[in-house]
């Protein structure tokens, strides 16, 4: 009887936090990447906005800047405005309206901010790289490195730190790549290593990695008739070897063709923060993010989100 009440004040909880989606209404904002800082939650997304004729490329991804937002309880959220923006950046081309999915982590009392962007230098490729800008605080004011991380080529970046002090750089490329940083978090200790055992078709993006219980979940967003679904990996070690274990989010569920996932333990509940264009219907680049309460199974496999709607 006791279970049964805990269980209704739990669908309860979770309701509560997912009626609000999307939670952020007052501009567009995608690729959530969520963290725990004291006992706040901040969210780093990419913030879309529209391509014009002579801005960027009409019809496609538009990001110029990034924002930051914090709750203490995920329902009244903080907008603490633009953090890092292509105007104040040495070496990103301030007209290529790049500035795609972030990551944020705390290491020895400095944030730090990874971003990819397309550099100025096109002698290094047109591709794009990925930045860092370092802060005091979470929602800054951040500084930007001159120069991006030798040796990286790609979006997405995510940042993971190991018990044991050692931090990694995820991020994509066609495939997910890992890298051990060194202590400074700005530079890679090693080569980048392309990681194994991952589906072979159908593109990869969006790494995320958490650990649960001693297990490392490789989580990302996998093409699927078009459509990303979020999908996750299981390991014993952040760089692998890693087992391709089930599906967090169906893409059934969404009909945006990209989804972008963040997973954190908030006061003692796990959370999905992804993206859908529920405020753009017809266009499905300009994105809004999202919250849902996220559970395991008794062995640690990560039950399937459905999303849960306006
Ligand atoms: O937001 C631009 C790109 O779309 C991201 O880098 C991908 O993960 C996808 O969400």
């Amino acid at each position: 009887m006791k279970k049964r009440f805990i269980y209704i004040l739990l669908a309860l909880a979770t309701t509560a936090v997912n009626a609000q989606n999307p939670f952020i209404t007052d501009q567009f904002s995608a690729d959530p990447s969520a963290r725990v800082f004291g006992n706040r939650v901040y969210v780093y997304p990419s913030h879309d906005i529209l391509c014009t004729e002579g801005k960027g490329r009409p019809g496609w991804f538009c990001m110029a800047d990034y924002h930051v937002f914090s709750s203490a309880n995920l329902t009244d959220w903080t907008d603490h405005g633009v953090i890092v923006s292509q105007d104040n950046v040495e070496w990103v081309d301030a007209s290529g309206y790049s500035m795609w999915a972030p990551d944020c982590i705390f290491r020895n009392g400095k944030y730090y901010f990874y971003f990819p962007a397309r550099g100025k230098d096109t002698t290094k490729g047109k591709g794009f790289s990925i930045g860092v800008a370092v802060a005091s605080k979470p929602e800054g004011p951040f500084t930007p490195q001159p120069e991006p991380i030798k040796k990286v080529h790609g979006i997405d970046p995510n940042v993971f730190i190991d018990k044991d002090g050692q931090a990694y750089l995820y991020w994509s490329q066609g495939h997910i790549y890992v890298a051990k940083l060194k202590a400074n978090m700005l530079e890679l200790d090693g080569e980048p290593s392309i990681i194994a055992n991952l589906p072979t078709e159908g593109l990869k993006e969006g790494p995320y990695l958490f650990e649960r219980n001693g297990k490392y979940y490789l989580t990302y967003p996998h093409v699927q008739n078009k459509i990303e679904r979020l999908e996750y990996a299981m390991g014993d070690h952040p760089m692998g070897p890693f087992k391709v274990t089930g599906v967090i989010m169906d893409e059934s569920e969404t009909g945006c063709w990209t989804n972008h996932q963040s997973v954190i333990s908030f006061n003692g509940q796990w959370y999905l923060f992804y993206h859908h264009n529920d405020l753009s219907p017809q266009f499905d680049k300009n994105r809004s993010i999202r919250i849902d309460s996220l559970f395991f199974e008794p062995g640690g496999a990560i039950r399937k989100v459905i999303p849960t709607l306006r």
